[in-house]
């Protein structure tokens, strides 16, 4: 079955469903954006456990294109699945690797056994993938998967972003 898909525009972090994504870097000690606000409002054991998973399978950091899961602290959320997106680049097509993180991320989501899941926009930050093209990426990648997950609510942060996902489940 293919999700039912919601938009809103707001904060992850204050999303009530059972996983949130979060929109992290290789390291998986934090940064900006997404990352920055989930690690603030969620408190220091989503970081705990990232230093553990770092010190344990993903010494190496967590490749481009994967995801793995932590609990998800202080926020009204059971877990936050971080996932890497990639840097945009004019040179090279890296579009599969974008879809890869909405991928990955539903995987862990039926992993869990996650019914509702929250996406930012991922790379679209700090990581400079274009709007329109992102949002076409992740609603199509979204409608494609073979997932038990029966809501994934994208929450995007300001109004521009909004319009570019609404563009696509019109
Ligand atoms: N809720 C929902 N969306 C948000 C929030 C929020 N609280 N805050 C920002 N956004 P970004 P990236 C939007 O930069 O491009 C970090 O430093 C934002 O407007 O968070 O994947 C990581 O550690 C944008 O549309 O993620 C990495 O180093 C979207 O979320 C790097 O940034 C993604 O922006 C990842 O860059």
């Amino acid at each position: 079955m293919s999700p039912t898909l919601t938009l809103i525009q707001g904060d992850i972090t204050e999303q009530a469903v059972d996983a949130v994504v979060n929109a992290a870097n290789s390291s998986l000690l934090g940064g900006g954006g997404v990352d920055g606000a989930i690690h603030r409002h969620g408190g220091p054991e989503i970081l705990a456990e990232c230093r553990a998973l770092r010190a344990g399978h993903y010494g190496r950091g967590l490749p481009t294109g994967r995801a793995v899961a932590t609990t998800a602290g202080r926020l009204p959320a059971r877990w936050v699945i971080h996932t890497v997106g990639p840097v945009h680049s004019d040179s090279e097509d890296r579009s599969d690797l974008l879809a890869s993180c909405y991928r990955e991320s539903l995987r862990i989501a039926d992993e869990l056994g996650a019914g509702t899941l929250a996406f930012p926009a991922i790379s679209t930050g700090v990581y400079r993938w274009p709007l329109d093209d992102a949002a076409r990426i992740a609603v199509e990648t979204v409608r494609d998967a073979e997932t038990a997950v029966e809501e994934v609510r994208f929450v995007l942060f300001d109004a521009p972003a909004y319009e570019a996902f609404a563009e696509q489940v019109r």
